[in-house]
């Protein structure tokens, strides 16, 4: 495995960062997750406009263009023959001497790994997933807008953790107003009386790029759509429910504190989506090998 480190290819022993990088010792930086999906790096215009506009919204200059990140990007799958995986692209305020003070930090850091990850075990996207709600509450907008994807998840952790101690796979983050967020890595989506559903972005979820697919297929399909605010008891009464997200991709919910979802089965049209999306993944993005 080659990981890319600040434009170097270097082995995985050799990826190592520095303990003064503000990106470890401050959280101070912003990534991406991204998959591949038989050569196809899906929506990777996209992950690369949502990391600038994350480093932008942190005052982190990248030090590279776009184009330039982009053409790394490629590089990096490349190095790696990565035909199907998942990158974490990561830029960090970089090095500099200790406090708070982005200005001790001259120059930012990036690097990318090339990996696998799995993040449900295979089974749940044939039974669905049982979910709780959980104490934690989703970052306020004006505290650290959860539209920002930096590197500080503590937020999202403490929630899976509450999750886990619940022996529960995943959380479902609910904001101050008492409007449901999103899921600690993923965005939440219901079907109410053949509507499509998911929380409006104010309230707290990320602009997620399977979220934003999910919807334009259902545009596509004539499904009708609504991004609304929904509380716990949307949740409770939906006839279907799943969760989306790069690495998560569409997987169904059955169960969210214990009232059961769809008679405890994946429902209908979370199954067309999920195979709709299946076949795009491998169509919109970029193309790093020639074949
Ligand atoms: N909400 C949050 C808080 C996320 O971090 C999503 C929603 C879904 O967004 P996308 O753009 O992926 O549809 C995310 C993305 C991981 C991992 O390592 C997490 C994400 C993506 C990839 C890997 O757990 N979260």
């Amino acid at each position: 495995m080659l990981i890319n480190l600040n434009g170097n290819l270097v082995k995985k022993e050799e990826a190592v960062v520095s303990v003064f990088d503000h990106g470890l010792l401050y959280g101070d930086g912003v990534f991406e997750g991204i998959r591949v999906y038989g050569g196809n790096i899906f929506r990777l215009n996209d992950h690369i406009n949502r990391l600038f506009n994350s480093a932008k919204y942190i005052m982190l200059k990248v030090s590279l263009s776009k184009k330039e990140m982009i053409d790394e990007v490629v590089r990096t799958v490349k190095a790696n023959n990565l035909r199907d995986g998942y990158l974490r692209l990561v830029v960090t305020r970089g090095p500099g001497d200790l406090g708070l003070d982005p200005a001790k930090c001259p120059k930012a850091f990036y690097f990318i790994i090339a990996a696998g990850i799995t993040l449900y075990p295979e089974e749940y996207y044939e039974k669905g997933l049982s979910i709780i709600t959980v104490p934690t509450r989703r970052n306020t907008s004006e505290a650290l807008n959860p539209q920002v994807k930096s590197l500080n998840y503590l937020n999202n952790i403490l929630a899976k953790i509450e999750a886990k101690n619940h022996n529960s796979l995943e959380a479902v983050m609910i904001n101050n107003e008492g409007y449901v967020s999103e899921a600690t890595g993923d965005n939440i989506f219901i079907v109410k009386d053949g509507v499509l559903i998911t929380p409006s972005l104010h309230c707290g979820g990320l602009n997620g790029i399977t979220r934003r697919t999910v919807l334009e297929i259902a545009a596509k399909l004539k499904i009708k759509t609504r991004e609304d605010v929904m509380t716990r008891y949307e949740l409770y009464t939906a006839d279907e429910c799943f969760l989306t997200g790069t690495a998560a991709k569409v997987i169904p919910v059955v169960n969210i504190d214990a009232r059961e979802i769809n008679g405890g089965k994946p429902g209908r049209v979370t199954g067309i989506i999920f195979r709709e999306y299946m076949k795009l993944t491998k169509k919109m993005g970029v193309k790093a090998f020639k074949d």
